[in-house]
């Protein structure tokens, strides 16, 4: 039987043989085809050109956000597609111009989602990839059909358009309802306690900030005088929900801890997060460790404490062995404003801190502030350190992620620049039309132009330069990055250039 038992123990040795080829083959293979990296979206709420260290910012310390621009590509000419909350966002998850749709504006907490279920977005196209999904942080893209019962399943929202995992705020930390909604349901809800929510009349009883102000540990400046939640009242009527009701001082900490679940729990990969940070929008909050921080009050404070969650979440992708294989796109929905509805030292304790650095405008303007916002694109071992001068816009992530992970999903309006965004290119867009509550402008190479618009020049309660003005204003940012000089009538020939263009994208 000895005979007969060689030939099997050969073929088990060629078998094993073969086997542990066939492994290093797979090896190989592996190494030439690595698996697609994460993709982390971070996305502060109302931060400014000027907001940080490596933006110029010599008042505010933000290591933490430093990092990731010196360590990675720093834009010096990427827009949000508008100067407001939620046309950015619409634009940023779909790669569609925001005027396209007449929804995308600023929305109440009762507002329906304005993302058609049908429409591709960044993280469905992710999906499609194989990528897992995940939000943490402020939607504002609006939640349901229209007609929102918050004490049952919540739906159409993030995980009607391509999210798996949601861990969101509804609108703005200034609106109601004051709750955190995870994968569709109101977190530590009492059901003998159910939320309703009106944005038209006060339920019987309840106090309001306009009525109430001895309860106020935050006082109202214009608007934000409806319900009062911790002391603070916001935009809207809200009554019960006592047990789910955010604490708006450990929001920075809770958005934080559920980003560090999600990609502890994705780590195998590929995964997608879009982390939407609440700061510095109002109220500005800061947790009590925070409080003091800047010495620019509140509002430093939060920035602050912005740039320590981002350090935190970094330290996690650090420590799991991710940042290696992890793609982080961080900016702004829009630019600054100081004086935003409340009462919160802004203005009296900016000290020398310019929030838009050089830009004329703000939030809310059609000047450069309003949309050209912090942009930078931060991926370790890959992206090379350096700082760009192309023209990206935010509505050119769909495309480029697109290509990215080997999709063939386009966005309406997003091009596909992947190289500019890691480095390798320097041909940004040639032109973006930009929003601003209703409003549009135009940018094409080193020009600006803003059509005539009816309207106040200047929005006095946030103090902010709007663009409105009787005749066409055209700038040449490369001498006149401030926007001082109207060149229309100087420059007829360039005017009219900049309006034929301008007019072909809006299909004028
Ligand atoms: C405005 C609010 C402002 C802010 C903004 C939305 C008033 C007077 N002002 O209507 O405080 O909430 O909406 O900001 O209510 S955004 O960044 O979400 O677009
Ligand atoms: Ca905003």
């Amino acid at each position: 039987t000895a005979h007969l038992r060689f030939p099997y123990a050969a073929i088990i040795i060629l078998f094993l043989i073969s086997g542990c080829q066939s492994k290093e083959k797979q090896k190989q293979t592996e190494k030439e085809e690595p698996q697609p990296p994460n993709i982390v979206i971070i996305y502060a709420d109302d931060l400014g050109y000027g907001e940080l260290g490596a933006y110029g910012a010599t008042e505010l310390e933000t290591p933490n956000l430093d990092r990731l621009a010196n360590g990675g590509m720093r834009f010096t000419n990427g827009y949000a597609s508008s100067a407001t909350c939620t046309p950015s966002r619409y634009a940023l998850l779909t790669g569609t111009y925001p005027w396209r749709n007449k929804s995308a504006k600023i929305l109440p907490g009762t507002a329906p989602l304005i993302i058609d279920t049908a429409q591709m977005t960044i993280p469905k196209m992710l999906k499609q990839q194989g990528y897992r999904t995940g939000i943490v942080g402020k939607w504002h893209l609006g939640l349901g059909d229209g007609n929102v019962n918050w004490n049952e399943r919540i739906a159409p929202g993030p995980n009607e358009v391509g999210f798996d995992r949601s861990y969101i705020m509804a609108a703005t930390q200034d609106r109601v309802p004051t709750v955190y909604i995870q994968n569709g349901e109101v977190v530590n809800l009492d059901p003998d306690d159910p939320i309703q929510v009106d944005y038209a009349k006060n339920f019987e009883g309840q106090p309001t900030g306009k009525d109430n102000p001895g309860m106020l540990k935050m006082k109202w400046h214009h608007g934000h005088n409806n319900s009062i939640v911790n002391g603070i009242p916001r935009i809207g009527f809200m009554k019960g929900g006592e047990s789910a009701k955010w604490v708006d001082e450990d929001m920075a900490d809770t958005f934080l801890a559920e980003a560090q679940k999600y990609v502890t729990a994705e780590k195998e990969g590929p995964f997608f997060l879009y982390y939407a940070l609440q700061q510095p929008h109002v109220p500005r909050t800061p947790h009590p460790r925070f409080v003091g921080a800047s010495g620019m009050g509140p509002r430093g404070d939060v920035i602050v404490e912005a740039d320590h969650m981002v350090g935190e979440f970094i330290n996690t992708l650090e420590n799991g062995g991710l940042l290696e294989n992890t793609l982080i796109i961080f900016s702004s929905d829009n630019g600054p404003v100081l004086n935003d509805g409340y009462y919160d030292d802004a203005v009296e304790k900016l000290g020398g801190h310019e929030p838009a650095g050089p830009l004329r405008g703000g939030k809310y303007s059609l000047f450069e502030a309003g949309t050209r916002v912090p942009f930078i694109t931060y991926w370790k071992g890959r992206i090379e350190p350096g700082v760009s001068g192309a023209l990206v816009s935010q509505l050119d992530l769909l495309g480029s992620l697109a290509d990215l992970v080997g999709s063939d999903v386009e966005g309406e309006d997003s091009k596909g620049l992947l190289d500019v965004f890691l480095g390798k290119s320097d041909e940004g867009r040639e032109q973006v039309v930009l929003e601003a509550t209703g409003r549009t402008a135009f940018r094409q190479g080193d020009w600006a132009m803003i059509p005539p618009y009816d309207g106040r020049a200047v929005n006095t309660f946030v103090n902010i330069e709007l663009g409105n003005a009787d005749d066409y204003q055209l700038y040449n940012l490369k001498d006149d990055l401030g926007q001082q000089k109207n060149l229309a009538e100087s420059n007829p020939e360039k005017l009219k250039e900049m309006i034929a263009a301008y007019r072909a994208v809006r299909g004028e």
